[in-house]
């Protein structure tokens, strides 16, 4: 009997937008590489500078007014590829900052997949797109 082989899902480019004082959400982006056989799901997100951490994704709605929904599923993220979370797209939201992400920092995410298990994951903090 031989193992399968061995892939890795890995998460790239992690960044979080960074926002003027006073302001207590901010969104984060990331890509994920799956290069393993098996599908994967992104289940949850926490930071410990933020209340808490939503995955949501966006959609137009019958007016064509952009929205914002959380995924109560997680994000897939399928064998071989990958999702990413970008603007205008899926992306996680930090809800209820203590402390507003500056430009130049680097805030620590943990992130469950389902598969793969609990991730740290660090992001960098960047102004405007
Ligand atoms: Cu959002």
């Amino acid at each position: 009997m031989s193992a399968a082989p061995a892939g890795k899902l890995s998460v790239l480019d992690a960044r979080v937008r960074s926002v003027p004082p006073g302001v207590r959400i901010s969104a984060a982006y990331m890509q994920i590489a799956n290069r393993t056989d098996q599908d994967d799901r992104l289940t949850a997100c926490r930071y410990t500078g933020a209340g808490k951490v939503e995955i949501h994704e966006t959609l137009v709605d019958a007016e064509g007014v952009m929205r914002m929904r959380p995924m109560q599923d997680g994000l897939k993220i399928p064998a071989g590829a990958g999702a990413a979370l970008r603007p205008g797209g899926a992306h996680l939201m930090l809800i209820n900052l203590n402390v507003e992400p500056r430009a130049g920092q680097t805030i620590q995410l943990e992130c469950d997949f389902a598969a793969a298990g609990t991730r740290s994951i660090a992001a960098r903090v960047f102004e405007g797109e």
